[in-house]
């Protein structure tokens, strides 16, 4: 007979699922310079084959993130493309993300631009993205927008927000049944005096104004330093209004480190709330968003990945009904205690037992060092790595 944590955790482990990055493969830098790496994706397609192995190692992780402009330069002609390599890898393309940062036109903003020309080219290309997702069948569209000020006085931040609110229920309308729009926040970078989205609360006005097919994406990493993300997740559950989260461990602003490599506790507190629903359910988007430059792209994405599903698994292990009646006698030690010790769960035993069960590698990190994929990947694309350029100079 299994016991009751046993099953509480096969329970979450068949339930676990995240979609991870197409960005996670490819060379990114930082504000100096690109750290080029010999197995790092230089191709879309490459990109899917990535992703696919860490799917095959991990068996979670059946979709990946597509950034439209760096996966499908060509828009919707790409469609075909997308939809053979996903034959090809077995994994399926997830949240379509608009690019509205790096076309120069952007420079003072996409969705909220003083200029209308500029603004309906922004909005164009989010009903692009849209139309994206439907051929592929993906069910959100992941907005993320850079647009802010660097000066105070340069721009109104007023007539900004009412440029966004049309932007977003235009994409809105365009949206099919099944389609959402998540909306992300960030507090700064690349703006450094005004972020046009810069908190839940804007994101969660602006799904407001737009429809119910809105929601608010949390990226761990877009908070100032000590906010209570835990506490932003329950008002967002409350409210139905949490559709996703961008997942990133960090250190000072927005690090993009591996998940869990800092404060681990953070994730776990963030799953438990969402775990406390009454039945359990949730329909969120779990997604991570990194890109390594130290470490090995795939290295560090299946770190992540498996990370993700140990805090999920500890997170389950909490008996929320005990929980409940602790907290209203306010006996502090206890409920306290009792929220700890699924924490201090070591849950890597039965998360081993659950992946031989399905036949998948007991230790995908150790398969991913002794399977050779890395090393020839490494072989495949060294040269054009190599000749890829790290400098901004
Ligand atoms: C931003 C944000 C977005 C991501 C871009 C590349 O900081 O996290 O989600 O698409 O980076
Ligand atoms: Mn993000
Ligand atoms: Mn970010």
């Amino acid at each position: 007979m299994k016991d009751q944590s046993t099953e509480r955790i096969d329970k979450a482990l068949d339930q676990f699922r995240i979609e991870i990055p197409s960005w996670g493969f490819a060379n990114t830098g930082t504000r100096f310079g690109k750290f080029i790496q010999d197995a790092a994706a230089t191709t879309t397609a490459e990109k899917f084959a990535d992703a696919g192995e860490v799917f095959r190692l991990t068996g979670i992780t059946p979709t990946v993130a597509l950034h439209v402009l760096w996966d499908m330069p060509n828009g919707v002609d790409d469609v075909p493309v997308i939809r053979a390599l996903e034959r090809e890898h077995g994994v399926r393309a997830g949240s379509i993300n608009p690019n509205l940062f790096q076309a120069q036109e952007y420079k003072f903003g996409s969705i909220a631009n003083p200029s209308a020309e500029i603004r309906q080219m922004a909005v164009q290309h989010m009903l692009d993205s849209v139309k994206i997702a439907k051929a592929l069948e993906s069910r959100d569209l992941s907005i993320w927008v850079s647009d802010g000020s660097n000066y105070p006085g340069t721009q109104s931040i007023r007539r900004r927000i009412g440029w966004m609110e049309e932007a977003m229920s235009a994409t809105h309308s365009a949206l099919g049944p099944n389609q959402r729009m998540l909306i992300e926040y960030k507090p700064f970078e690349p703006a450094f005096y005004h972020t046009d989205i810069a908190d839940w609360g804007m994101a969660t006005l602006l799904c407001q104004v737009s429809g119910p097919k809105a929601k608010v994406l949390v990226d761990t990493g877009h908070h100032y330093q000590g906010t209570n993300i835990e506490q932003i997740v329950a008002w967002l559950l409350h409210k139905d209004l949490l559709g996703g989260f961008h997942f990133n461990d960090r250190k000072y602003a927005d690090d993009d480190l591996t998940l869990g490599s800092i404060d681990p506790y953070q994730l776990f507190r963030i799953f438990a709330e969402i775990l406390s629903t009454p039945d359990g359910s949730h329909d969120i988007a779990f997604m991570i968003d990194q890109s390594h430059n130290l470490k090995g792209k795939m290295e560090a994405m299946i770190q992540s990945v498996v990370t993700a599903q140990e805090l999920y698994a500890r997170a389950s292990l909490i008996d929320f009904a005990r929980l409940a009646e602790l907290q209203d006698a306010c006996r502090l030690v206890e409920a306290e205690e009792c929220f700890r010790a699924a924490f201090w769960t070591d849950v890597r035993p039965a998360i081993r037992a659950w992946r031989e069960r399905r036949g998948l590698a007991p230790d995908p990190l150790q398969e991913l060092a002794t399977g050779g994929y890395v090393e020839r990947t490494s072989k495949q694309r060294r040269e054009r790595n190599r000749q890829s350029t790290a400098t901004y100079a």
